[in-house]
């Protein structure tokens, strides 16, 4: 745990929307009055019936039900264009920013509006109705967003497939969903390098599951020539040209599924997390507003894919819905170098900023001239989402990017919470390096032992959510005995995440990572994250990755898979000052028993490390290593394998 505290700066506290006292008092209400409470903020958003019932829930196992504004009618895409139109009509919804340093482009309200109600009539004349599933397997292009919104218009249900997954993970998901439609370009961009979209979404269609698309809707980006099937395949450009810009919005319920998205749980094969309407725009646009503190006005940028949830609440839904300014990269932070998204920051003037612990990492790694050469002065929040983050990339953020004026929120949440549930307020939170700190609104964590008994005080334990909040996913797509078996079956009556966490004196969080991370050396448990931070903390370490590996005396040791700076040496020498370090940052229960020199780690292309493969590998069990197509570069398992230490 770091002993650095930051305290609200004051002129962040003087213009921020929430302060202390204003914390307090709203987030007593929402937890002692939820109906009040999500009564009065439900109607930030505009309803075309409103709603009656606030909230049913029932998170008994046994006869479990999830439903908020139950009674209300909306449409979400009039909620993010139709209702600015007459006010900001002409301000900028999206800023593109391609993969090529000298592409952009700004995309008015009216402008976004226009092209969602085009893609909205011509999926209508493909036969795709309220109700229906639409694959979207695209790059970070306005065309994305587009595609998401004329979904939520006519009340279909989308389902985007990052761009980065394999024809197998494409077939899969558009399997499990039975989607009618597939969107997808003849290439993307990324670092320069192209990805052959059209051929991946070929190929997935053709494995013989595969029996529902009628239609793929192909968008001209790269120019590259493609495959094509006459009776199947549409270019985006000439339905849309075809199609009128005249579309009403369908009416469709609160609890009518707005999106379905494809994540990864630590058994089977990928869950379909099923988003709502009503309940999730609240959610995100009240999370999009206070987390980062957004003004009218503020250009903010969030950095992750469409195809992450991430990108789902604060690239889309959120930001539109609150009439914001939101861009979107196509690009990768290194390219052309490592100054890239600081000169992104500087070109746009951006405000807000928001990214993920590994991208820090990775450009600390470059050092700080990168981040000299721009201009950051507009910045003033910076956000991290996606795991913890380490003490020392939080520092480095702070000092280098947001030259110690700008709040890190470190949001912690999930895909199936919709929203941020656990986060700083810029203007309400004193900041400690690695805590995602305190509940949003609504939101009450707790902390349980193995058996269900919560425990209070400072602790550490299961993180599990006691109650409802409106964001929250309402089943797996086709499988409801599994959303239950999941998230309501290890204890009774909680949402319980797979996180563990710490509670210290301030009742501040600190996410200690899944709790099938947790080690237990000795009868000590440890977080893998605190061993990580620790190793990160010593300056000729790049990145590390800690596992458990079966030990005849401990039960568990600690074996550590360590990247290093670019330059440093990987002698004997430094491998024992490393234990020493770790040793003298947390204690000898610490000591990790091996280091694995490691020039790269195996990752999602989300960017999480997939400790499950580090597992195997460490405990010797290298030829079960399971599935691994959802890695970044596979590439990288060889090398770990030659390189194993506890041989
Ligand atoms: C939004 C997102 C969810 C898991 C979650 C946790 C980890 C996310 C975090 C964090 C510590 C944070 N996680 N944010 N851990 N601090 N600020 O990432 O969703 O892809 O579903 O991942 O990521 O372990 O359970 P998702």
């Amino acid at each position: 745990m770091s002993a650095n505290v930051y305290p609200v700066p004051d002129d962040i506290a003087k213009g921020a929307l929430i302060d202390k006292a204003k914390y307090d008092a709203m987030y007593k209400q929402s937890v002692e009055d939820p109906e009040g409470f999500w009564g009065e903020h439900g109607k930030r958003i505009d309803w075309i019936k409103p709603y009656k019932t606030v909230k049913n829930v029932s998170y008994d196992a046994k006869d479990l039900y999830i439903k908020w504004y139950e009674d209300g009618t909306l449409n979400v895409a009039a909620n993010c264009l139709d209702r600015h139109l007459e006010k900001r009509g002409d301000q900028t919804a999206i800023i593109f920013e391609g993969d090529d340093p000298n592409v952009s482009e700004h995309i008015t309200y009216r402008d976004l509006y226009e092209r969602t109600c085009r893609f909205a009539n011509a999926l209508k004349s493909m036969g795709v109705a309220k109700g229906d599933r639409v694959v979207i397997y695209l790059p970070m292009i306005p065309e994305a967003a587009v595609a998401m919104l004329a979904c939520a218009r006519i009340g279909a249900i989308h389902s985007i497939v990052f761009g980065g997954f394999s024809p197998e993970a494409l077939a899969g998901r558009v399997e499990d969903c039975g989607a009618k439609v597939v969107i997808t370009s003849d290439e993307g961009l990324r670092g320069g390098r192209s990805v052959p979209l059209k051929r991946n979404a070929d190929e997935a269609l053709s494995h013989p599951g595969v029996k529902s698309v009628e239609k793929m809707v192909v968008v001209k980006h790269t120019g590259k020539d493609v495959a094509w099937n006459d009776a199947r395949d549409v270019w985006y450009h000439e339905v849309c040209a075809a199609a009128s810009t005249d579309c009403p919005p369908t009416e469709v319920n609160a609890e009518d599924p707005l999106f379905v998205l494809y994540t990864s749980g630590s058994t089977g094969k990928p869950k379909g997390v099923l988003h709502t309407s009503g309940g999730y725009l609240v959610y995100a646009s009240m999370t999009h507003e206070y987390v980062f503190d957004y003004h009218e006005g503020d250009i903010y940028w969030c950095t992750a894919d469409v195809g992450w949830v991430t990108g789902h609440s604060y690239i889309v839904y959120g930001p539109l819905a609150n009439g914001a300014t939101t861009l979107m990269f196509e690009g990768v932070p290194s390219y052309p170098d490592a100054s890239r998204f600081w000169q992104v920051c500087e070109k746009h003037k951006v405000n807000i900023f928001y990214t993920a612990p590994t991208a820090i990492r990775a450009l600390m790694r470059e050092g700080e001239s990168f981040v000299n050469k721009a201009d950051l002065s507009s910045l003033r929040i910076l956000g991290s989402v996606g795991e913890p983050i380490n003490p020392e990339a939080w520092e480095w953020y702070y000092e280098h990017v947001g030259k110690k004026n700008c709040p890190i929120v470190d949001t912690w949440w999930q895909t199936e919470t919709g929203g941020i549930l656990i986060t700083p307020l810029p203007g309400a939170t004193d900041l400690k390096p690695g805590s995602a700190t305190l509940p949003f609104f609504g939101v009450q964590p707790a902390l349980l032992d193995n058996e269900g008994k919560e425990l209070t005080g400072a602790t550490d334990g299961n993180l599990v959510i006691k109650d409802s909040w409106p964001g929250q996913m309402r089943t797996v797509y086709g499988d409801h005995e599994r959303f239950i078996q999941t998230y309501f079956s290890t204890f009774k009556n909680v949402y319980t995440t797979g996180d563990g966490a710490r509670r210290d004196d301030d009742g501040y969080y600190w996410i200690t990572g899944r709790v099938d991370d947790v080690i237990n050396v000795s009868g000590h448990r440890m977080g893998t994250a605190e061993v990580e931070s620790a190793l990160v903390a010593h300056s000729k370490v790049a990145e590390a990755a800690v596992v458990g590996v079966p030990h005849d005396i401990k039960g568990q040791g600690i074996y550590a898979y360590v990247t290093l700076n670019a330059g440093e040496e990987p002698t004997d020498e430094l491998r024992a000052e490393l234990v020493k370090w770790v040793r003298k940052e947390i204690g000898p229960i610490a000591s990790p028993d091996f280091i694995q020199w490691s020039p790269g780690l195996p990752k999602t292309r989300s960017g999480k490390i997939m400790r499950r493969i580090l597992r195997k590998i460490a405990a010797n069990e290298y030829d079960q290593l399971g599935d691994t197509s959802t890695l970044a570069d596979p590439g990288v398992v060889d090398d770990l394998i030659d390189n194993r230490q506890n041989r």
